[in-house]
C-alpha cells in the first residue's frame, strides 16, 4: 500500500486522489471493531432469552446516541444503553414484565425536547405503549413512566413509525395490529398523558407479502415520491396519503416485510429496499419506472442473489461516508424456541455497498451469528456509523456492537480524501466495479 501510494503521488495529485478515491469507495477501506456483552465489554442485556425489540436514538439529549432493547419472557422490560467514556451505562427504564414484540420507535410524543420511546405488545397482549422520557438527571434504576396508546381489541403489535404523513404539522403513529391483520394511524393527542387511547383509523387491511402462515411487519416513512409529505411504507406496500384519513395502496413488490427507502440511483423518487423479516425470501431492492402511485410502476431487483432466511434486520444508510446509500442485512440464526441448536446455524450478514447509480458490492460482514432488529447509526458520537445487534434467541442473553475504526496505516490517508472527493469516488468505482448480484 505505501509503496502505491508512493508512485501515486509522483504521477500527480489527481491521479491519486482517483485512486485512493476509488480504494475508500464502496466500503473497501471499513475496519470494524467487535464489542459484545460475551467479552465484558457492555453490560449484559438482563435475564431474558427472547429479546425483541431494538431502537437507537438521543434519549438524553447530550449529541450522543444510546440505545434502548426490549424483551419478554422475563422482566425488566426495557434497558437502556448510555454511552461513557469507557463503555455503556445500563438503565432499566421499564422494570416490570412486559410481552414487548419487535419494533419500536421513538419520538418527543408529549412535545417537551426529549424524545419518548413506543413498543407495542406481542401475540399476548392488546397494547401498546409509550414511555415519556423524565428529565435529566436520570436515575438507573427508577423506571420511566408508561402510558397506553391501545389496550383493547386484537393482540400482536410487530412494528410502529412515526411520521407526518398527513401534513398536519405534527407526526402521526402508525402501527400495525397482527392479530387482526390492520395497519392503522392515530394522531398525537393533544395530552397525551391525560389519556389512555390514542383513536385510531384505519389504513389498510389484509396480507402485506407475507409467507404462507406467517404475519404482515415492517414499518418505516420516507417521502418516496417527493411531495413534501412522507409515504407510510409497510410490508410490501407504500401508502400514499389521500386526505380525510384515506391512502391509496400501492403494491410495490411480491415479498413484504422489512421496508425503507433511499436513493440508491439518479431519479425523481426514492427507491425502496424490502427483506421477508420473519420469512424467507429474496432481498429486494425497487426503483419507480413510472407514476410511483401505480404497482405496475415498481421495478424490483434481487440484491443477495439467494433466498434470505429470517433476515430480520435491514438498514439503509451511507456507511462508509462515500456520499452513496448502503444496505445492511442479516440473518436470523435462531428463532424455534422449542429447539437448543440454532435453526440456521450459517446466518449471514451482508452490507451491499452502494455505487449510487442502483449497482452494489456484497461483502460478508458476518457469519455464524444471530442477528436481530440490526440498526446501523454513530454510536460512539465519532461522525462514523456504527451497527447494533442483539439475537433474538440465539446465545441470549447477549448484546453485539461493531464501532467503525479508521483504517490502518496508508489506508487512513484514504478517508478524508475519500470524503472530499464524492464524485471522483462515484466515477472511478463505477467504471472499475461490476454490479453485484442484479
Ligand atoms: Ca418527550
Ligand atoms: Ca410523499
Ligand atoms: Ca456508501
Ligand atoms: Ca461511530
Amino acid at each position: 500500500m505505501g509503496t502505491t501510494l508512493y508512485v501515486d503521488w509522483v504521477l500527480g495529485a489527481w491521479a491519486c486522489l482517483a485512486v485512493l478515491a476509488s480504494a475508500a469507495a464502496m466500503g473497501a477501506d471499513v475496519q470494524w471493531r467487535h464489542l459484545s456483552s460475551k467479552t465484558g465489554d457492555l453490560p449484559v442485556p438482563g435475564e431474558s432469552t427472547q429479546q425483541t425489540a431494538a431502537v437507537v436514538g438521543d434519549f438524553a439529549k447530550d449529541g450522543v446516541n444510546g440505545f434502548i432493547l426490549g424483551f419478554r419472557q422475563k422482566a425488566p422490560a426495557l434497558v437502556w444503553y448510555r454511552k461513557t467514556a469507557a463503555g455503556w451505562d445500563r438503565y432499566v427504564i421499564e422494570k416490570e414484565y412486559l410481552t414487548i414484540e419487535a419494533g419500536g420507535a421513538v419520538c418527543d410524543i408529549d412535545g417537551d425536547g426529549l424524545p419518548d420511546i413506543v413498543f407495542g405488545g406481542d401475540w399476548q397482549s392488546n397494547q401498546v405503549w409509550w414511555w415519556k422520557n423524565p428529565e435529566p438527571p436520570y436515575d438507573p434504576k427508577v423506571s420511566w413512566k408508561r402510558y397506553t396508546i391501545k389496550k383493547s381489541g386484537a393482540t400482536q403489535h410487530h412494528d410502529q413509525a412515526f411520521g407526518d404523513f398527513k401534513g398536519t404539522g405534527r407526526p402521526q403513529l402508525a402501527f400495525w395490529n397482527q392479530g387482526t391483520k390492520k395497519l392503522f394511524i392515530a394522531d398525537i393527542p393533544a395530552r397525551p398523558t391525560e389519556v389512555d387511547v390514542w383513536p385510531a383509523t384505519e389504513v389498510f387491511s389484509g396480507s402485506a407479502g407475507e409467507n404462507p402462515g406467517k404475519y404482515a411487519e415492517g414499518l418505516s416513512a420516507a417521502d418516496v415520491d417527493g411531495c413534501g409529505k412522507p409515504e407510510i411504507l409497510a410490508g410490501n406496500y407504500m401508502f400514499k396519503y389521500l386526505g380525510d384519513n384515506k391512502f391509496k395502496a400501492v403494491k410495490l413488490g411480491d415479498v413484504g416485510g422489512l421496508i425503507f427507502a433511499g436513493r440508491f440511483k439518479p431519479g425523481k423518487y426514492l427507491n425502496v429496499v424490502i427483506a421477508p423479516g420473519d420469512g424467507s425470501g429474496p432481498l429486494r431492492w425497487y426503483e419507480c419506472t413510472g407514476d410511483p402511485t401505480e404497482s405496475r410502476s415498481w421495478l424490483g431487483h434481487d440484491l443477495a442473489g439467494r433466498d434470505m432466511i429470517h433476515p430480520h434486520s435491514l438498514q439503509v444508510a451511507d456507511i462508509d461516508g462515500d456520499g452513496n446509500l448502503d444496505i445492511f442485512c442479516a440473518e436470523m440464526a435462531k428463532w424455534t424456541e422449542s429447539r437448543k441448536d440454532p435453526d440456521n446455524p450459517n446466518a449471514k450478514a451482508y452490507i451491499f455497498w452502494g455505487d449510487g447509480k442502483g449497482n452494489f458490492r456484497k461483502t460478508e460482514f458476518a457469519s455464524g451469528m444471530g442477528f436481530h432488529e440490526a440498526r446501523v447509526a454513530d454510536l460512539n458520537a465519532d461522525g462514523k456509523l456504527d451497527i447494533l445487534s442483539k439475537p433474538y434467541n440465539w446465545d441470549v442473553p447477549r448484546v453485539d456492537v461493531w464501532l467503525q475504526v479508521a483504517a490502518p496505516a496508508g489506508g487512513a490517508a484514504a478517508a478524508p480524501a475519500a470524503a472530499g472527493a464524492a464524485p471522483a469516488a462515484t466515477e472511478a468505482s463505477a467504471a472499475g466495479k461490476p454490479a453485484i448480484g442484479l
